[in-house]
């Protein structure tokens, strides 16, 4: 490949009924509206366009409702234990149930021009660990092998050069998985039309800070870079 390819990839992050208002289980404020967005951006020559889903079973770590009668979604923290190494542990935020396998709210948004895609791609389905990134899970050492998705082998058989991420969560999901991206090697933007946050504009300028101080870039729809 010489050096001035440029093969990109569209990353469509987690588009589905649960993170959109207005009857999603952990609805993203104003999330619908990254469709039409994601969905212009379908039409384009991307050499990939892949799909994610956050893919969860009943029991999953993250929900709330697994914690007792104390533990309250969005504000209660969990610890995540590595399987196999106590040692590696982290602090993760609760939930509302979402995203559960076979349920309505798992769907991809019917709007999303799904038909486009190249595949779909799931994630969080280890009851035990949370896997905001469509790459893995933040657990290193050593890294769970049940929560690496296939989705770097697929960039890299397409020789992919750059990926442009978009979807849902903007502070979440997206911003996990655009960090992961760049750490891996490919030049890596965040699509900002096409994203919302949780935590509404204000999460979503905190997740710029440091996209941008990783090194990813964040572009505009119409194709204007506002920072790398
Ligand atoms: C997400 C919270 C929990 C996301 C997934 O897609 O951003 N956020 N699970
Ligand atoms: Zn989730």
């Amino acid at each position: 490949m010489s050096e001035t390819a440029f093969r990109p990839a569209l990353l469509i992050v987690d588009v589905q009924e649960d993170f959109c208002p207005p009857n999603g289980a952990l609805a993203v404020p104003d999330g619908r509206a990254v469709v039409p967005v994601i969905n212009d951006l379908l039409a384009l020559p991307f050499v990939l366009k892949i799909a994610t889903k956050d893919h969860h079973p009943p029991n999953h770590i993250s929900f709330a409702s697994n914690h007792g009668p104390d533990a309250q979604p969005y504000t209660s923290f969990a610890t995540v234990t590595n399987p196999t190494n106590a040692r590696e542990t982290y602090q993760t935020r609760l939930w509302p149930d979402h995203c559960v396998a076979g349920t309505p709210g798992n769907a991809l948004v019917r709007e999303l021009a799904a038909d486009r895609l190249d595949g779909v791609i799931l994630k969080g389905m280890d009851p035990r660990v949370e896997m905001y990134s469509a790459f893995r899970s933040p657990l290193r050492d050593p890294p769970l092998v049940s929560a690496v998705s296939s989705l770097a082998a697929l960039l890299r058989d397409r020789q992919v050069t750059e990926v442009f991420v978009t979807g849902l969560a903007g502070d979440y999901c997206v911003f996990h998985s655009a960090l992961d991206c760049a750490e891996d090697g490919w030049k890596t933007y965040v699509v900002e039309e096409a994203t919302r946050s949780v935590g509404g504009q204000e999460g979503w300028e905190k997740a710029v800070e440091e996209l941008k101080a990783k090194g990813v870039g964040i572009v505009h729809a119409d194709g204007e870079e506002v920072g790398r």
